[in-house]
């Protein structure tokens, strides 16, 4: 059978009327944004576009990989830029086809005509999908890491950066007479006073008068962004194009749930985001906190867990009762104690809902996904509400399983001895400490806590902390699923 021809522009108007969202009108470019990944084209792209289509307004996408993924840049510039979001819920999927990114880039290859873009007044936001260990942070002070070697080059080479603070100074400097709104989509605490801090101390490092006129004149937002968007598979491939009658070699698959909440300070203006349902608030905190320990926080647990167990998604691992019930009490007795912030939060009815999506049959999110970068991940989600928990003299078995399984995850064998590969910038050191240290409990979380860039000073040189991971790395010992048992 010859294939259906590839999805492009030249398709729309053949295309079924529920593919598409109504109201459309072509909008010139008005967003870059960096990290062109399945989740940003599942969640703030799809937002985008309904926001467009609702209201109108010149709110395109440029999307930039920095992977130097020429691969990925040419497979979407191939389709004019045009994907399939497969939702996939319960009761069958849904697929719409986004028409929002206007333009792909990769660096380097691409640097001119991005640099020229960002010097485009026209831009108004430049937004962030670039995943924890992409702002290059040293997680002691929260500034750059000068000694993060792609920082050093940018340093040394401010007009040819790769890194993202590297891009967005070099770009503000050409927009210092109308600045863009920068706006940060990963799931960083506090991610918009983040990213500022990133850029400012990456800036001061060049010319402090360029760092104190970002600090005062550049808007940087926080946002909480949810939605769960699993890789690409073949499968997808084929029911996007089935569902479409072209192919598209660009789908993204995720769970029928989305939420975004977005402070409301964009000096240059944005899209009618309000429309497209996002919730457009003063202060974002309690709705990241939330969603980054509750989810983000559980996420972690079971896929260090079901790593160790031998479980490969995430829908398996919560199918078993044991784990669900080990999550559910982590939830309630744990981790919506250290969120008593959020009056507004419903924390149980929040926790139901999360372990309903964690059930979904139909997406097949691969745990091994979501171990991945454990050492920009484990701080943010699991030590956040670890270190608020040693302060008010409260327990914390679950939470303190949950990184001595990391730490375990860490040796690179599931409790049958099946290999796995560790995939995190700080691999080489996180595995040495692991498989240097003597096979006791006590040395692996000696050497663990030793890691300066996961476990501050403070936190690795707290007893009640070491106690409660040598306690749980006791239990483990005995398997993974031996642990969930006595923890449930
Ligand atoms: C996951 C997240 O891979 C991971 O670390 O925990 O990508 C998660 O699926 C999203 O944050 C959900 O909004």
């Amino acid at each position: 059978m010859t294939p259906a021809p590839r999805l492009t522009r030249h398709a729309l108007p053949k295309l079924t009327a529920h593919l598409l969202s109504p109201g459309w009108r072509e909008p010139d470019i008005g967003i870059v944004h960096l990290g062109i990944g399945n989740f940003h084209r599942a969640h703030q792209a799809l937002y985008t576009e309904q926001a467009v289509a609702a209201a109108g307004g010149d709110w395109g996408i440029c999307g930039v990989t920095l992977k130097a993924d020429t691969g990925k840049r040419d497979a979407l510039a191939a389709q004019h830029g045009l994907y399939s979001i497969v939702e996939r819920g319960r009761d069958g999927e849904r697929v719409t086809v986004a028409r929002i990114v206007r333009e792909v880039l990769a660096l380097p290859d691409d640097r001119a005509p991005l640099f020229e873009r960002l010097a485009d007044p026209r831009v108004r936001i430049v937004s962030l999908t670039v995943t924890e260990k992409g702002y290059c942070r040293d997680p002691e002070t929260g500034d750059v890491d000068p000694g993060h070697p792609d920082i050093a080059h940018d340093l040394a080479h401010p007009d040819a950066p790769s890194t993202v603070p590297g891009i967005l100074v070099a770009a503000l400097r050409r927009r210092m007479a109308d600045p863009f709104t920068v706006l940060c989509c990963d799931n960083l605490a506090h991610n918009g006073a983040a990213t500022r801090q990133v850029v400012a101390s990456y800036a001061r490092a060049l010319d402090p008068s360029m760092a104190d006129w970002i600090v005062e004149n550049v808007a940087f937002p926080s946002t909480m962004v949810d939605r769960i968007v699993p890789a690409t598979t073949e499968a997808d491939r084929e029911s996007a194009s089935a569902a479409l009658g072209y192919t598209d070699l660009m789908p993204v698959p995720c769970e029928p749930f989305r939420q975004w909440v977005v402070e409301d300070r964009f000096p240059g203006g944005r899209p009618a985001w309000e429309k497209a349902g996002v919730q457009m608030v003063e202060d974002v905190t309690p709705f990241e906190l939330a969603k980054l320990r509750m989810l983000n926080g559980t996420h972690s647990t079971i896929a260090y867990l079901s790593m160790l167990a031998g479980i490969e998604t995430v829908d398996a691992a919560i199918g078993e009762k044991p784990i669900r019930q080990l999550i559910h009490a982590m939830m309630t007795e744990e981790i919506a104690p250290t969120l008593s912030g959020a009056p507004s939060l419903d924390l149980h009815a929040y926790r139901d809902a999360l372990l309903q999506r964690y059930a979904n049959p139909a997406l097949k999110h691969r745990c091994a996904q979501i171990a991945m970068d454990g050492s920009q991940k484990i701080p943010p989600r699991l030590l956040g509400p670890i270190a608020e928990r040693l302060a008010a003299g409260q327990p914390f078995p679950r939470l303190a399983l949950a990184v001595a399984a990391w730490m375990r995850f860490l040796r690179g064998r599931a409790d049958d001895g099946a290999p796995y590969e560790i995939s995190d910038p700080l691999a080489a050191r996180l595995t040495h400490a692991a498989l240097a240290a003597a096979d006791t409990p006590e040395a692996l979380a000696d050497g663990l806590l030793g890691i300066r860039e996961v476990f501050p000073e403070a936190l690795a040189g707290n007893r009640v902390l070491r106690d409660a991971l040598v306690r749980a790395l006791s239990v483990l010992r005995e398997g993974a699923r031996h642990a969930i048992q006595a923890s449930a």
